[in-house]
């Protein structure tokens, strides 16, 4: 496949100021008239002809100023006509079966309704068009259906007119009066029922909000409804911006390839993101349908109001918003857990990938496939990129600039350099070194050496960024640390400061200690940078007890944790980690949440990124005997806080969930000190549970252990939620994440079980992407699980080409691994590489994965 780089952009030769799309809509054929009014770009090179994207479509006729034309010819699936300079009016009819679309791009059936997935790249399997963000368009949309198939017809921007037609069918027609990327189109048809409820914007504009489901779904969409007004509110007062349509729909869709998609007042969602309640979601299902909505709410400025300019400025939009929908959790319900949650989701996903043979800047500079670069580095690190300009700007200025740039680029389809010259002249920053962050791929690594002399504590810090494929030379990067210096006899410090390592080597000075004092650094993660430190463990104990800062509270138990479980087993590691988990128990300051985060052991990602050479068996054994051993030494503490905490409902606030959190971490701890103890412990947890949460606690431990309280309990939970297809997931989910003996060949069975399908990437994600972080069943010495995850991706190749290349980075991650597993991972990849035709998206990730 040809690669496509930044550097080529060139702004396209026409203008399509409007579009008119009319649809038949049918699942197995649908026909679509698409009347573009066309004129030429002044921005633009002119040219004789204009070139049109599609894929995969049945091209029916083209007519030019209403004459028919066929003097227009296909250069591979585009299609290009030629035209005289001047404005013209193009038609193009073309007919597609949504049926037949498995790819889950452009538009496609899902449970007997029609909808549409269009970013990146996928309107062109809807109509000839210049697929590209930065033609913008403004659209209306008639559809004409059978009504008793799809009731409900929807599309961008607001109702125009509805009516009944002859023989069983009718039509709707929308108007989406902002001018948009075809990206951002979406059409919704189907037999859905809606909650609705209305919105009040601070400018006075009454707003129709629909949430669209299957009737049977309609109970479990509050949580959403709320969710969507908290969103609304939260981006007027926050940052300022305010909704511009009458209607803002949401449509539940349960075959979606992402998690959900921000189209111009119809955002159409996978139903993991909507479908919420105590019964059948936990507090992390919750939390997450509110950020998701969240998320994709906010993209209505960051993304729509101002899109991107081309696909390599996708962190424009999503990095932005990202930040924001973290924003917005942190403010919602405590910015700790939240910051904490990210950015464990940042080193066990984006660091791998920094690392790893498809490390990119945020900003990348080439692609083959675009669809392959919506990844934890432009999305996570995009974010905390920002989150650094926010940092050194501080809160009111950082407002001032985003301000600006909203004011600068409405309507416009702009780029990350106008977004950081935004952040300059807004915050008054300079920001050139800065922006390497866009340039540089690779996490940056900063040691710190302290010595102590006088009064003074001089701080000697270090920065490289690591060579990346294609990037052997790195320059250094700002990297903003918040840092506190923690007097020893107090046990406190004077305050906080912000210090900016902007070169490779440099020093800070701090007078006035009258005994070497205890650093804590990068408190609240001010960059994300991996830092090395000589540190005592007896100061880590202290900051793991007693830091003010969360974060890094939490992060020099992780420190400590990290070093026994990466280092030679040493008694004395093992000794501080009890020390520190001691102190952490019986601090009644703490909330309940909070001390069961604390007392997590660090997911095996992140071990296996921060591992020299990764022995994913020596790892289990390692981690989980550490979990026994806490769970021996504290068997007292877990079991009465297994015993004791009581969990109100979601009504009542957070202190249920907190309690929630840390009830099913304790019943871990006894389950990993004596199995036969845990089993009937979490058996009664899961026959008495309220909700979903401690369900799924329950059987969370029970899916790892034998015997009869484990089959009781996974048989009473797939018949008890038999007809609910986001809990049947978690069944699968559950089983795959079991560290057993046999977990492999259980996955096996899994995959042949009657509700196990291939066409639905909810399940196929519920058993496999499971799978492939489970270091047992995808590490199996024998190979087997590589294999399994290569038939996988050959099985899904050319029939969802999106998700099959998602499970490629598990096997490209060869070279951390210990040299058995890996030569026979990267034998994976190469029988992928031979096997005939791949598509794109598989394609480009095998051949980065190879080398
Ligand atoms: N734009 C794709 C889905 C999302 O990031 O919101
Ligand atoms: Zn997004």
């Amino acid at each position: 496949p040809a690669i496509i780089r930044r550097k080529d952009y060139e702004p396209f030769a026409w203008r399509v100021p409007e579009i008119r799309l009319d649809f038949d809509l049918g699942l197995e054929t649908t026909r679509v008239e698409a009347t573009l009014k066309v004129t030429p770009n002044p921005d633009a090179e002119a040219a004789p002809e204009i070139r049109l994207d599609g894929d995969g479509l049945v091209l029916e006729s083209v007519a030019v100023d209403g004459e028919q034309r066929t003097d227009w010819r296909r250069e591979g699936e585009a299609l290009i006509v030629p035209l005289s300079p001047g404005e013209h009016v193009l038609n193009v009819a073309t007919r597609i079966a949504p049926s037949a679309n498995t790819q889950l791009m452009g538009l496609y059936a899902s449970n007997g309704m029609l909808c549409t997935q269009c970013e990146a790249e996928g309107f062109r399997r809807i109509t000839f068009f210049p697929d590209r963000p930065d033609v913008l368009s403004v659209y209306t949309v008639r559809m004409e259906a059978d009504a008793g198939a799809f009731p409900v017809l929807l599309s961008n921007g607001n109702p125009v007119e509805q009516g009944t037609l002859e023989d069983g069918r009718h039509f709707a027609e929308w108007h989406d009066p902002w001018p948009k990327p075809s990206y951002l189109f979406a059409l919704v048809a189907g037999d859905l029922v809606a909650r609705t409820d209305r919105f009040t914007t601070c400018g006075g504009r009454e707003v129709e909000l629909g949430v669209w489901v299957r009737s049977e779904d309609l109970p479990r969409t509050s949580h959403a409804m709320e969710s969507l007004k908290r969103s609304m509110k939260w981006d007027e007062e926050t940052f300022g911006r305010e909704y511009d349509l009458d209607r803002f729909n949401i449509v539940a869709v349960g075959d979606f390839n992402m998690g959900a998609m921000e189209n111009k007042g119809l955002n159409i969602f996978n139903t993991k993101y909507v479908l919420a309640d105590e019964e059948t979601a936990t507090d992390d299902d919750f939390d997450a349908v509110e950020g998701v909505i969240g998320h994709e709410y906010f993209h209505n400025w960051s993304g729509n109001r101002v899109t991107c300019r081309d696909w390599f400025q996708l962190s424009l939009k999503e990095g932005f918003t990202v930040l924001r929908d973290q924003l917005f959790s942190q403010d919602l319900h405590g910015a700790a857990i939240k910051r904490i949650g990210d950015v464990r989701v940042l080193r066990a996903v984006q660091f791998p990938e920094d690392s790893g043979p498809f490390a990119h800047p945020i900003r990348p500079d080439s692609y083959k496939e675009i669809s392959n670069f919506y990844t934890a580095t432009v999305y996570n690190k995009g974010a905390e990129v920002i989150r650094m300009m926010r940092e050194l700007a501080g809160e009111a200025a950082f407002r001032k600039a985003s301000d600006l740039y909203f004011e600068r680029h409405d309507g416009e389809a702009a780029t990350c350099e106008d977004f950081v010259r935004s952040m300059e002249d807004g915050a008054g920053l300079d920001l050139a070194q800065f922006r390497r962050w866009y340039e540089q791929a690779g996490t940056p690594k900063v040691t710190v050496e302290q010595a102590y002399a006088g009064d003074a504590i001089t701080l000697t810090l270090r920065q490289s960024v690591p060579a990346t494929p294609g990037q052997p030379d790195k320059q250094p990067v700002p990297i903003p640390l918040k840092v506190a210096l923690f007097d020893r006899e107090s046990g406190a410090h004077s305050g906080e400061t912000l210090i900016v390592l902007d070169k490779a080597e440099q020093s800070f000075t701090f007078d006035g200690h009258t005994s070497a004092p205890i650093l804590s650094i990068n408190r609240g993660f001010t960059a994300p940078v991996v830092i090395e430190r000589e540190i005592s463990r007896d100061d880590l104990v202290f900051l793991a007890g007693n830091d003010d800062d969360s974060f890094a509270r939490h992060e020099a138990m992780q420190e400590l944790l990290l070093a026994y479980l990466l280092g030679d087993e040493n008694e004395d590691a093992r000794e501080a980690i009890g020390t520190a988990a001691e102190a952490i128990l019986a601090d009644d300051a703490l909330d309940h949440e909070m001390r069961a985060e604390l007392l997590s052991l660090p997911p095996f990602a992140y071990l296996a990124e921060r591992s020299e050479v990764y022995d994913p068996g020596a790892m289990v054994v390692r981690r989980e005997g550490l979990k026994t051993w806490l769970g021996e030494r504290f068997a007292d503490r877990f079991a009465s806080l297994h015993d004791t905490l009581e969990a109100p409902a979601r009504e009542a606030g957070p202190v249920g969930k907190q309690a929630r959190r840390m009830r099913s971490l304790a019943l871990g701890y006894v389950a990993a000190a004596d199995p036969a103890k845990g089993a009937p412990r979490a058996l009664a947890q899961y026959r008495e549970a309220q909700g979903m949460t401690e369900r799924q606690g329950a059987l969370a431990v029970l899916a790892g252990l034998d015997g009869p309280e484990r089959e009781e309990a996974l048989a009473d939970f797939y018949t008890r939620f038999a007809d609910n297809a986001l809990v049947i997931d978690k069944w699968f989910t559950l089983q795959a994440t079991a560290l057993r003996e046999d977990v492999l060949g259980e996955i096996e069975q899994l995959a042949q079980h009657p509700s196990f399908t291939m066409s639905n990437p909810n399940r196929v994600r519920a058993l496999y992407a499971v799978m492939a972080g489970n270091p047992l069943a995808f590490h199996d010495a024998s190979g087997a699980g590589y294999r399994m995850i290569a038939d996988l991706i050959l099985e899904l190749n050319l029939k969802n080409p999106q998700l099959a290349a998602r499970f490629v980075p598990s096997l490209g991650r060869y070279r951390r691994v210990e040299p058995g597993r890996a030569a026979l991972m990267r034998a994976e990849l190469e029988r992928i590489a031979e096997a005939g035709e791949l598509s794109r998206d598989v394609s480009e990730q095998v051949s980065a994965s190879l080398g």
